[in-house]
């Protein structure tokens, strides 16, 4: 499928189709999951366009020209695949993505790996983006990279002298400037990031964040307040950056969850675990998603409330990422003994198991009759750039009548703060009191609380947020730029604390 000039070509690291070979010897393009590709899939079937990316493989791999195209026409747009070898992806993607900018940015710098190394292999692969985005758009095309692992592809198409417009949305938190000022490589990422022509960041806290680092680093860059979109001038080029909180399609979540098929799936949830509440957590194995603490907190609830034992359940799936980095599996032995030691000490024989753990991904059909079983959604990253699944379980709780705990330190939250009970995960009483709290809530707030989280979220649904993004880009008249989702975008009041 080939694009037409004038369209929308999203960058990102994966494809929004993973390449694995069969048992035959054959490859298949299998449709990928994870945050990115759940918010954008919608959004370009709808538009049309162009997706650049990696397939996720390998040097092994051989022409996969022909599963691109195919893959192309089933998913109505097309594709374009950048060919890396295995050393890149482990300097580039293991390396500089994972160990120095994903915990850096989600302020865990004792975890970072600076290898400059890492570095070289961010630069070059960035730079291979940048030959196949150049080679796959026209001038007219606006360009739309995501995330930060491709945070140098602006900077490399104006070296190859490509003037598209060309926008970034960073799907992570923007660091605090003490956090940031620890990166080796700062001047050149800030620099680079402002060869763009917008950057979009998920909260008012992240903009702050990443306008204080170009305002305290780049001495010769100039920021303008002008609304809800600032800009920042440096050797000569304009910067739009603006906070834009990414959703979820809401009404396919809720239409899906209004099927025969989830309420049924839901139904047996409780049957196999019957009179108690329960709780659901699901996040990807990172150590940035609190699951010990949250453990530890599930713990502490039914130590200090031995009234709530047997009446209350914790499933908590762990879906299967980054294996191959020793901090993951580090982790997944930590919530396994966990959970070993909590059902340990208060499983009952042939009766009650306090949690219920998976490690494995759940089908859409699944996680949706997860999602709508759940009494109590117990969602308490360290920190997070918008975190969907808070978004999703609202959409699919159309009955109303359940209870959201969420991080404060997720972006989802200051959307979600005044519907959800909003807690610190670093504090394990905190999280046990609001389980208690949740458990004890009456049928009367529990809907007023999820309506409210229903309409706002609603109201600012994915296609909301490509409207916003791509309006800020393009629009000439930026004071009559719209308000956007609540209260986000208000700069110098609300930073995004919801306490
Ligand atoms: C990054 C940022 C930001 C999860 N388990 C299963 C499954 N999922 C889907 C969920 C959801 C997505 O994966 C997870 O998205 P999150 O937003 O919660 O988290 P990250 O993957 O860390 O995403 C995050 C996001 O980018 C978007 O900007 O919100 O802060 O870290 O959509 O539904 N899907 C299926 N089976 C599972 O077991 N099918």
């Amino acid at each position: 499928m080939q694009a037409k000039r004038g369209q929308l070509v999203v960058v990102s690291n994966r494809l929004p189709f993973a390449f694995r070979r069969e048992p035959s010897g054959r490859w298949r393009a299998l449709p990928g999951a994870g945050g990115l590709v759940t918010a954008l899939l919608p959004v370009l079937r709808h538009r049309g366009g162009t997706w650049i990316g990696w397939p996720g493989a390998s040097e092994s791999m051989p022409d996969l020209s022909q599963e691109l195209a195919a893959a192309s026409e089933d998913a109505g747009y097309a594709l374009r695949g950048v060919a890396l070898t295995a050393e890149e992806v482990r300097g580039f993607y293991e390396g500089f993505a994972n160990e120095v900018i994903w915990p850096l940015f989600h302020d865990l710098q004792s975890l970072c790996n600076f290898d400059p190394g890492y570095w070289q292999a961010y630069c070059t692969v960035n730079r291979k983006f940048a030959y196949v985005v150049r080679e796959a758009s026209s001038q007219e095309d606006f360009i739309w990279v995501h995330d930060y692992h491709l945070m140098n592809v602006a900077a490399e198409l104006r070296r190859l002298d490509v003037a598209s417009r060309i926008g970034f949305f960073l799907h992570i938190p923007f660091p605090p400037l003490d956090i940031f000022l620890k990166l080796p490589w700062r001047m050149q990422l800030l620099e680079a990031l402002l060869e763009y022509d917008l950057v979009g960041l998920q909260t008012v806290r992240d903009r702050h964040n990443f306008t204080q680092c170009v305002r305290a680093l780049l001495k010769d860059a100039r920021i303008e307040g002008r609304g809800q979109v600032l800009l920042a001038t440096h050797r000569g080029r304009t910067t739009r950056i603006g906070a834009f909180p990414i959703s979820i399609d809401y009404n396919a979540f809720m239409r899906q969850a209004a099927s025969a098929e989830v309420a049924a799936g839901a139904r047996e949830l409780h049957a196999l675990l019957p009179k108690r509440k329960l709780i659901l957590g699901i996040d990807r194995l990172d150590y940035t998603k609190g699951i010990p603490l949250r453990l530890k907190a599930f713990q502490n609830v039914l130590e200090r409330y031995p009234e709530l034992r047997e009446r209350i359940s914790l499933i908590q799936v762990v879906v299967p990422s980054r294996e191959d980095i020793a901090e993951y599996r580090g982790l997944k032995s930590e919530i396994e003994q966990l959970t070993g030691k909590i059902n340990g000490s208060f499983a009952r024989p042939g009766g009650w198991v306090p949690v219920w753990y998976a490690y494995r991904s759940l089908s859409r059909m699944e996680l949706l009759a997860y999602y709508r079983a759940a009494d109590i959604a117990l969602i308490t990253p360290l920190k997070d750039g918008m975190n969907l699944v808070a978004k999703e379980y609202c959409a699919c709780s159309i009955e109303e009548d359940c209870v959201l705990i969420l991080s404060e330190f997720a972006g989802a939250a200051v959307q979600l703060a005044k519907g959800a009970l909003l807690v610190n995960p670093y504090d394990i009483e905190g999280v046990a009191d609001a389980i208690r709290l949740a458990y004890q809530m009456d049928a009367a707030e529990r809907r007023a609380r999820m309506r409210r989280l229903r309409r706002s979220v609603r109201e600012h649904d994915v296609f909301w947020w490509v409207d916003a993004f791509l309006r800020a880009a393009i629009t000439k008249d930026l004071d009559a730029f719209p308000i956007a989702a609540d209260h986000h975008v208000v700069e110098g009041v609300d930073f995004g604390l919801p306490v």
